[in-house]
């Protein structure tokens, strides 16, 4: 691979990329959003699977800049609801839910259920596509608990709700500092900087 220069985050979630520029801040490679380059497409996201759909996010950009495109697809799945909502954690509210809908219908569907039955992962896959077709992807996952009701005001999603025992805080409480160190996405985005590390 030649020395990478600049990279698109194929995201439309300004939190994502947020987190993933300052992950990625410290190598010199200049990132741009797809806001940046003012690409307002919605991705297409029928994959059966988290990696085929990062791998459809990246793709059209990639197909349509000719340049190195970063996506992920990730969800949190909850293991009282069989894993739900995973891939469909974005809409889990339903078409257009905003965030506080999502955490109303996760608390409303594990009502009833202790604090020890409500284990949930956040899980990511980081897809990493070149303009001549050479694919990359790396997973991350991160444990924790949903608790009973939002605390925090920090990070997105399902932040609010979900509980990291080893700090006995929500990520919404504990901040992004924290969570760039050991999110799922955290987690996937290491392996990609190791790959960065290995051939600049
Ligand atoms: P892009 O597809 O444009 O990247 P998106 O938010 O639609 O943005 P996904 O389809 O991958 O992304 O959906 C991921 C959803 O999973 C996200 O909207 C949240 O509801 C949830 N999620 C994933 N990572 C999260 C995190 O770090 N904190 C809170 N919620 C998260």
């Amino acid at each position: 691979m030649n020395y990478l220069s600049r990279l698109i985050i194929a995201s439309h979630n300004s939190h994502k990329i947020d987190e993933m520029r300052k992950i990625l801040m410290d190598f010199s490679i200049q990132i741009f959003s797809l806001k940046d380059i003012n690409w307002k497409n919605p991705h297409l996201e029928n994959g059966r699977t988290y990696y085929e759909n990062a791998l459809q996010k990246v793709r059209s950009v990639v197909d349509h800049f000719g340049e190195p495109a970063l996506g992920e697809d990730s969800g949190l799945e909850v293991d009282a609801l069989e894993g739900k909502p995973g891939m469909y954690s974005a809409r889990y509210g339903g078409c257009g839910a905003s965030d506080k809908d999502n955490n109303c219908k996760l608390l409303k569907a594990l009502q009833g259920i202790p604090f020890d039955k409500r284990t949930a992962r956040y899980r990511c896959t980081l897809v990493l596509l070149f303009p001549k077709g050479e694919v990359y992807t790396w997973e991350g996952t991160c444990e924790g608990i949903i608790t009973f009701e939002p605390k925090g005001f920090e990070g997105f999603g399902y932040d609010p709700l979900f509980f990291l025992p080893e700090y006995k805080k929500t990520f919404a409480e504990l901040g992004l500092e924290i969570k760039n160190k050991i999110s799922h996405r955290a987690q996937a985005l290491a392996k990609l900087r190791e790959f960065f590390q290995n051939y600049h």
